[in-house]
């Protein structure tokens, strides 16, 4: 399997100086920043994908992609189709239903639906096609580990970053097998079973060894920590990661409180391991959905600024749901410089919103931050979450860029370059220690210009 690597760009400026050409014109400028915008390597940093050892974990395909959750609550306000209904029915049988009602009986406008469509055209379908046999008889003929070469070539993505839960049955049993994992594949050790559902958690844990109680004492503390010292060991995650409520609270006296504060935040500091803390996600508002079922809330930032302040030598990836606390993530982020913002997740992951999002962070940031993740569930979607990503980036990009060439300062290709690279890999890369295959990226000196 051909290893999809960075080849190393050198952003020295080329002999015939031809990088360090500045723009003629805007409209010069702005076909650059596409350029370079559209052709640099992407990190992953939050997915669902898994690496093909995972096996049954790794979803691909039309009939996947259309039972994305994301589809399915769009179904129900469609269609007359009950909960009941809908689960007792076959996979296949669900993709035909979805098919029909949102892409056939009506026009597929949503960026879950719209992006769909933008998958199957990449892939030369009939995007207006009255059923899936088409589409069904494509995907069959794919070979799974071709297919992945070829996602990862259409949409220049290197490196996928996974979402692992050390309480999943099958992630132990890949885990313990010792297979080596596909190096593109990055682990995220995933924390929500432990922090949010401490007392179902406890069985799971001890069963793997580890001798904790549902009353959180040191010695549990003790125990929690060498479970997630051996997961560590085994996983060599990227981050430790947890979703939290638009609720939360730190420091809190609760379960979550007294693990965050006592087993998590110090296996950061031991492991100098960063930390992800994605905020806002009201679970299963709607139970009936099972996973479309979840909502969101405006969350307090003031509990980031506490926490980064707190531990000022634990690193932290941060991104919350609600639209309404975007700007006030910026600003605790120029507070904090072990703060990085990171994605426009989930609800948040579309146009009108990434636009706006990317716009205030280049405003109150400059180029430090992480402007997005898939979050994508199935290999398919890296085609659209980035086609969609990487245009709306490299107009909120160009249009920071001709704000300064009025202010009096141009840009160089090189610095187009240097730029793109920090914000698609370089600045993910050097806050989890992630190098390009001994190469260090997003430096001054990797970019010597001549004088
Ligand atoms: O917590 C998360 O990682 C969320 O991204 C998921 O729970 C959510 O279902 C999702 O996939 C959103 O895009
Ligand atoms: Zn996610």
């Amino acid at each position: 399997m051909s290893n999809t690597t960075i080849n190393r760009r050198d952003y020295a400026v080329s002999e015939d100086g031809s990088n360090s050409e500045t723009a003629r014109d805007i409209d010069e400028l702005r076909r650059q920043v596409d350029e370079i915008v559209q052709s640099t390597p992407v990190v992953d940093l939050h997915t669902h994908l898994y690496a093909p050892q995972f096996n049954e974990l790794g979803l691909w395909g039309i009939d996947e992609l259309l039972n994305y959750h994301y589809l399915i609550a769009e179904l129900f306000r469609f269609s007359s189709v009950t909960y009941e209904g809908f689960w007792r029915l076959e996979k296949r049988a669900q993709s035909d239903l979805i098919w029909k009602t949102l892409f056939v009986e009506n026009t597929p406008l949503s960026e879950a639906a719209s992006g769909v469509v933008r998958v199957m055209s990449e892939l030369g379908l009939d995007t207006s096609a009255r059923d899936l046999r088409q589409a069904r008889e494509f995907f069959e003929s794919q070979n799974a580990e071709d297919y992945l070469e070829k996602v990862l070539e259409i949409t220049r993505v290197t490196d996928i970053v996974m979402t692992n839960d050390p309480l999943d049955e099958i992630e132990i049993k890949t885990w313990n097998s010792g297979e080596k994992i596909d190096s593109r594949f990055h682990a995220a050790l995933r924390l929500d079973r432990l922090l949010n559902g401490w007392a179902d958690a406890v069985p799971l844990i001890k069963a793997q060894g580890y001798d904790v109680k549902e009353t959180i004492d040191d010695a549990t503390i003790k125990e929690t920590r060498r479970f997630l010292d051996d997961w560590i060991g085994r996983m060599k995650p990227l981050y430790l990661g947890v979703s939290l409520p638009d609720d939360f609270a730190y420091p809190e006296e609760s379960a979550r409180g007294r693990l965050l504060r006592d087993a998590v935040l110090p296996t950061c500091k031991e492991h100098d391991v960063s930390l992800a803390l994605m905020i806002g996600v009201r679970r299963r508002v709607n139970p009936a959905l099972k996973l479309a079922g979840d909502g969101l809330g405006r969350a307090d930032v003031g509990v980031v600024s506490r926490i980064c302040a707190e531990n000022s030598d634990v690193r932290f990836l941060v991104t919350f749901l609600s639209r309404e606390n975007q700007h006030e993530l910026c600003v605790a982020a120029r507070k904090f410089s072990n703060l990085m913002p990171f994605g426009c997740w989930w609800f948040l992951n579309n146009s009108s919103i990434i636009s706006e999002i990317t716009r205030e962070r280049f405003e109150l940031l400059g180029t430090s931050f992480i402007p997005q993740h898939s979050d994508a569930r199935i290999l398919d979607q890296l085609i659209y979450k980035w086609s969609h990503s990487r245009r709306l980036i490299a107009e909120a990009l160009f249009e920071s860029y001709a704000g300064l060439w009025h202010n009096g300062r141009r840009v160089k290709r090189w610095e187009i370059e240097r730029d793109a690279e920090k914000l698609f890999s370089g600045n993910f890369r050097r806050w989890v220690g992630l190098d390009a295959g001994g190469q260090s990226f997003g430096t001054e000196q990797n970019y010597n210009e001549t004088k």
